[in-house]
């Protein structure tokens, strides 16, 4: 609890230094259009400002604000390995949510559609990895209250080699899923 109170402060203090996290997440060219669904070039304003863990740079994060009746959350996150070894984010939990599922998205025919990742999302080294709206997300399950815009959501992200790093993330419009 107390880690995650410092974490609040620390992203508290990010969101007001438009932090380099949130321009790279913007930045990296991940966000493409796709047909059929929104894109909205704006949705992480500033993401969880950069936290360093061991050679990961973890930062622009946030989750969306949760629509009435929506059963789950979706979360999102860059993570930069400016190491000379592979990682790999083996899972995550949150104590808002039951569960923490990583899904990717994939177009079935015309259809996208979303699945677990088993085994963790490898982290290269020398790679950016960004989970961004239509590549790979954070699915939180079971949550305890729907995520409301202006409020931060923790998060736990566990790396095979970093190890692991308690991380608030803004919850941001509902609109662009
Ligand atoms: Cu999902």
């Amino acid at each position: 609890m107390n880690r995650n109170h410092a974490a609040a402060l620390l992203t508290s203090i990010g969101a007001f230094s438009l932090s380099l996290g949130g321009a790279m997440a913007q930045d990296n060219g991940t966000m493409k259009s796709m047909p059929g669904m929104h894109m909205d070039a704006g949705a992480a304003p500033s993401g969880s400002a950069g936290v360093k863990l061991g050679d990961l740079d973890i930062s622009g994060g946030y989750v969306r604000a949760m629509l009435p009746g929506q059963p789950v959350g979706g979360g999102y996150i860059t993570i930069h390995n400016g190491g000379k070894s592979d990682d790999r984010l083996t899972s995550v939990t949150s104590s808002a949510a039951g569960k923490v599922e990583l899904h990717e998205m994939k177009m079935d025919g015309e259809i996208m559609k979303m699945r677990e990742i088993k085994g963790g999302i490898a982290i290269p080294a020398g790679a950016t990895v960004t989970l961004a709206p239509n590549t790979m997300h954070m699915m939180f399950k079971q949550v305890k209250a729907p995520f409301k815009q202006g409020g931060t959501v923790p998060v736990m992200l566990m790396f095979d080699k970093a190890g692991m790093v308690d991380i608030n993330l803004p919850v941001v419009s509902a609109k662009g899923n």
